[in-house]
């Protein structure tokens, strides 16, 4: 395989980014990070935030805007909180949302970390208007966490990718459900790469996939163990439509990392942790929703078609 060549800029930071902070809160919290994404029928952009107040627990609170860029207007108060006593796992808080959008249903699912005394673990939750949600409760137990839902089904299943932590390390699955309630049909999707490549120690699906007429494409995080603690980068990879465990090309140099200040400073230094996109009218701008430093939302603009020409050219089977 051709080594990959040069530094190409895949995604351009949006010039007045951080694009939400914990300054921005209609309401008293630490900070605002790590937001799921979404474009409602309207066309405004919905993004759910992770919120963390001063307790150190974190929330969800949902932000709207006409362009997804600007003019956020946010909830008064927390959109969606842990719910402790009905659902025990959601004990220590609720973290990194992505929502997928599923026609089927007409409901939005928004799948999150649940903060359980045993671990964090995957929760679903449905919605169709992101003010009331109705709970499946915990449906990947600890630990596990960043998952997300396609938005149809694989030959008659509900599938979901997530990440569950083994001996043998954090490694991207998928899951297979009839109702959304039970699931089986496990199968490893992405392996950490070990050695000293940058996703070496830990990989973790980072947006929902973005289905395109080549295949799914995944941008994914990976994390590299450094003597200053970790980084957390982003890459890409391509699946199958029909077989979306099996992996069609995947890029071996990161294509997007922490570089801005915003990113390299922080209550988690070196963290670039995207949550969410969405895509712009013309059906190939990525808008890209990342939390900086585990401190602040930030926005980057990238394409389909670059990441999957790029992938087919440098990508490795
Ligand atoms: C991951 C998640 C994210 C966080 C990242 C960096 O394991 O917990 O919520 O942004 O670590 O701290």
């Amino acid at each position: 395989m051709t080594p990959v060549s040069g530094y190409e800029t895949f995604f351009r930071r949006h010039e007045g980014n951080p694009i939400l902070t914990a300054a921005d809160w209609p309401y008293p919290v630490h900070s605002v990070f790590n937001a799921g994404a979404t474009r409602l029928s309207d066309g405004t952009t919905l993004l759910l935030c992770r919120v963390e107040d001063r307790s150190g627990l974190s929330h969800l609170c949902a932000a709207r805007s006409a362009n997804g860029i600007d003019g956020w207007v946010i909830d008064r108060e927390p959109t969606f909180r842990s719910d402790p006593e009905r659902y025990p796992e959601e004990l220590w808080g609720i973290e990194d949302p992505r929502i997928t959008f599923v026609e089927e249903l007409g409901k939005y699912a928004v799948a999150y970390t649940a903060f359980s005394k045993g671990g964090p673990g995957v929760a679903l939750a449905l919605t169709e208007d992101f003010r009331h949600f109705e709970r499946f409760g915990l449906v990947m137990q600890p630990d596990d966490k960043d998952a997300a839902l396609l938005p149809r089904r694989i030959d008659g299943s509900f599938a979901l990718l997530h990440r569950p932590m083994t001996d043998t390390g954090a490694h991207i699955w998928i899951s297979l459900s009839p109702d959304l309630r039970n699931w089986g049909g496990h199968k490893l999707v992405l392996q950490a790469r070990r050695g000293a490549w940058w996703d070496a120690n830990k990989v973790g699906l980072s947006p929902p996939l973005i289905e395109t007429s080549q295949g799914w494409l995944m941008l994914y995080h990976g994390v590299r163990q450094t003597a200053a603690g970790c980084l957390y980068r982003l890459g890409a990879a391509l699946f199958d439509l029909d077989k979306p465990e099996r992996c069609i090309s995947r890029g071996d140099s990161w294509i997007f990392g922490p570089e801005a200040p915003y990113e390299r400073h922080g209550d988690v230094s070196n963290v670039t942790f995207p949550c969410g996109y969405t895509l712009g009218d013309d059906g190939d701008t990525i808008f890209l929703y990342y939390g900086a430093a585990d401190t602040s939302v930030a926005l980057a603009f990238g394409s389909i078609r670059q990441l999957l020409r790029w992938l087919g050219e440098h990508g490795r089977t």
